[in-house]
Order: C-alpha cells, then structure tokens, then sequence
C-alpha cells in the first residue's frame, strides 16, 4: 500500500528528461517535485515561470531534501549530491553511460574512441560520481559510422524507456542491485576539453582521427579545433555518409 504523503525530489538540467519524468509521473500516487541548478535558466525559462520547477543548491540545501523527501533522482544534473543526502536517504542517479565504463562526462564520446562498452545505468547513488550499486543496466552498440549526437539521442531514448518501465518498482524501491566488479574509469571534463585540441602533429592511423572527430561531433556545439600558424582557433567537422555496397 502507497503512503500518499510520500514525495520524491528529481534534480535535473535536461530538459527531455525533466519532461520524461513528468509525464511518466504525473498521474502516480506519490508525487514528485522538480528541481535544477541554479544557472539553468536558459534550459527552463517557462518551466521556472509556471513553478513546475524550482531552482536548488543540493550542496546547500540538503537539509530541506532530507526533511522533504523519503527518495531522490539525479537524472542528467550538473550539481554533485552530499555524502549527508546519499548516505541518508535512497538516491537514484539516471546515468547516460554503461557503469562502471566511462563514469563521468559524456561517456558516448569516450565510448567511441577507447571502446568501452557504452549504454543507459540507474544506479543508487554514493559518495563517488557515477558510482553505487546498480538497478537496471542496459547495453548499446556503437556503429562506425555513428557521431556523439546519433549516440547521446540514442542514450537519451533508452534512458526514457528504461524509466517508464521501471519506475514504479524505483518509487516503490522494489528492485534488486548489484555492483560492478571494479571501478571502472572516471572521464572528467578537462579530458573532454583535451580531446577537443586537435594537436596538428600528433600521430594517429585514419581510424583513430575518424573515431575522434566523429566522438566530438555534436551540433551544435563546436568540439574539434586547431590553433593555425596565426593564432587561430580553426573548428573541425566530419561528414560521414553511408552508402551500401551491392553484392
Ligand atoms: O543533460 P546532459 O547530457 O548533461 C548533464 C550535465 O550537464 C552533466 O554535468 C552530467 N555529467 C550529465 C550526466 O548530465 O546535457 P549536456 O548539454 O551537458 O550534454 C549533452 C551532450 O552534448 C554531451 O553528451 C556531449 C555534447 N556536448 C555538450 C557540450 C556542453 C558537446 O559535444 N560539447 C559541449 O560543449
């Protein structure tokens, strides 16, 4: 039996998952409210306005969570949640990438080029980022013609199907979990910055330079650059077109 005085809390920064979960969630027994960080403004300008999402400081404001709420989600948020909020109540993070392979920023992008395994983690959240025993897991492959953005919207639907099956058993918290056997590998988002400087000399076979020019294509941002020999900063985009061979 649902105690209906139970609420849970989701902090995100995305937007079609924000929207996700309030579809999933709004016509179920225990009630969500809506959080994002404090510079997302620009991500939910009408969502703010109309109060179906409030601004929050996790690292500040953990004691108003803790009082609130019997359980939490992290689901794409930039913020990173307190020992003193996980450690106490059952945190679930909703990660875009395969644990414990490639934790941390833009696992697609690493994904294509250190060939990791790449897919969709809910995890209970700990103290590490990316890190907790797991709930559901599930796997994607990557195809050599594939670009971040194909990858990230093919995470992004995945994670969308994974939480509309399983999200009355996360509410519930009627689910069964495990651990990863190691700790995989943490990208931060200095590696990532790194990846984008394309060192004009560096030495690489054609499928290394495709696999990075197309793990940092992702209109429409601009990744890939090189400084010329007049200081500038010189933007690099990949086409990549298939086409079947007749047998
Ligand atoms: O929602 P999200 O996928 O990212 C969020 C948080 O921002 C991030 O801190 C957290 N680690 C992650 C799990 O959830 O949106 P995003 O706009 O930050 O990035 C989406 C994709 O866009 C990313 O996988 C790679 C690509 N991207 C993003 C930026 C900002 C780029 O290729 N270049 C960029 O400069």
């Amino acid at each position: 039996m649902v105690n209906l005085d139970l609420r849970a809390f989701v902090v995100t920064d995305n937007k079609y998952l924000y929207q996700t979960f309030f579809n999933v969630c709004k016509n179920k027994n225990i009630k969500l409210d809506y959080y994002c960080s404090n510079d997302s403004d620009n991500i939910f300008a009408n969502e703010l306005s109309a109060g179906t999402i409030k601004k929050i400081s996790v690292k500040e404001d953990y004691n108003f969570l803790l009082k609130n709420y019997y359980m939490g989600f992290s689901c794409h948020s930039k913020q990173i949640f307190p020992k003193q909020l996980v450690n106490k109540i059952v945190c679930v993070n909703i990660h875009p990438g395969l644990n414990p392979y490639n934790r941390g920023w833009y696992p697609q992008v690493f994904s294509i080029i250190n060939k990791k395994p790449i897919g969709v983690t809910v995890h209970l959240m700990d103290e590490k980022i990316d890190h907790g025993a797991i709930i559901y897991q599930e796997e994607l492959t990557i195809s050599e013609n594939e670009t971040s953005l194909q990858v990230y919207e093919r995470l992004l639907k995945l994670e969308k199907d994974i939480i509309e099956k399983n999200i009355d058993n996360i509410l519930s918290q009627n689910y069964e979990s495990f651990f990863p056997e190691n700790n995989g590998n943490y990208n931060s988002i200095k590696d990532f910055q790194k990846l984008c400087q394309i060192d004009l000399n560096e030495k690489l076979t054609f499928k290394e330079a495709i696999d990075r020019l197309r793990a940092l294509l992702h209109q429409p941002f601009k990744n890939a650059y090189f400084i010329d020999s007049n200081n500038n900063k010189i933007y690099l985009r990949l086409e990549l077109l298939k086409e079947t061979i007749e047998q």
